[in-house]
């Protein structure tokens, strides 16, 4: 997978609250990313959106003035900052790629400071609070792993880990990780029972994803309090969690709901073949019977 023979790959994660101003966002990341690389990171994950507050919480025309071109001002930083750490990083933008078109999209940052892939959120959800369908145009890239200097990278984004066909999809091309950069949360209104419920959920879906595809996951999720600007809601409390999962589904770490957080995460890259042996899930798969998967509905 690697330049190494070593099968170990050390994964940082960056899960991080927010303000509304882009440069103390984009110091608070780099900060982390130094230490990540102090600590050994070859890979660095940010959250979605990270270099501002989440501001699909409300549908406002001014927020599109928030989307960049891709190259641009965050690619051009957060390319010095891999270039300085010598590290790879994964990068959640919120892309302007012509009038009117933007695409969420994360970016993969070489260790040269090249952009070595791009990925375009292809599921994009439309609930309260997250009113993601106004400013996102669906992804035209499909599941296509981002090729690395530290392996073959499936990325994908926050709605996305809903999917079980993406994260198959993603497997099925090579990808030898799946990677999460997310923005989910409680709302205020939501009680403890169901707060436990969904966050159980969000976490079930992907550890479900590492075992079904046999490779590891990682899912870095933004924490913190982020008020509606709109008043509509009470505004949503980011539930951090951001976590790495092996190919078992086996938590390999799992980070606080309510602190910024960062961490490095040891990755064996051997397991996903070693398990894909004993677990041929890929084996036994019954294309001949999956057509209805492309179909919207079954009679
Ligand atoms: N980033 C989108 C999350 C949607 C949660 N309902």
């Amino acid at each position: 997978m690697s330049e190494s023979k070593d099968s170990t790959l050390s994964v940082g994660l960056v899960q991080q609250s927010n303000t509304g101003n882009r440069e103390d966002n984009l110091r608070k990341s780099a900060g982390a990313a130094r230490r990540c690389r102090e600590g050994g990171a070859q890979l660095i994950v940010f959250q979605e959106l990270h270099t501002g507050l989440y501001f699909c919480q409300t549908e406002d025309t001014a927020a599109f003035e928030l989307a960049e071109p891709i190259p641009g001002p965050s690619t051009e930083y957060f390319g010095e900052l891999a270039q300085e750490l010598d590290c790879v990083l994964v990068l959640s933008l919120f892309e302007r790629r012509a009038p009117g078109l933007c695409h969420n999209t994360a970016v993969v940052i070489e260790r040269d400071g090249s952009i070595a892939g791009k990925y375009r959120k292809m599921h994009i959800p439309d609930d309260p609070a997250y009113y993601e369908k106004f400013y996102f145009t669906p992804g035209d890239l499909g599941f296509t792993p981002i090729q690395t200097s530290v392996g073959k990278l499936g990325v994908l984004v926050c709605w996305d880990q809903w999917y079980p066909e993406a994260a198959r999809l993603m497997a099925l091309a090579g990808a030898e990780l799946l990677i999460y950069p997310t923005a989910i949360g409680y709302e205020t209104t939501d009680n403890a029972a169901e707060k436990a419920r969904q966050r159980d959920a969000w976490i079930i879906s992907q550890r479900a994803h590492a075992v079904a595809n046999g490779l590891p996951v990682i899912s870095v999720n933004r924490t913190g309090f982020e008020p509606d600007p709109s008043g509509v809601t009470g505004g949503i409390q980011f539930w951090g969690s951001s976590f790495v999962a092996g190919p078992q589904g086996e938590y390999l770490f799992q980070a606080p709901e309510d602190e910024e957080t960062h961490a490095v995460v040891s990755i064996d890259r051997q397991r996903t073949e070693d398990v894909r042996r004993i677990w041929p899930f890929f084996r036994d798969r019954r294309i001949d019977a999956y057509g209805g998967l492309t179909k919207r509905y079954l009679d």
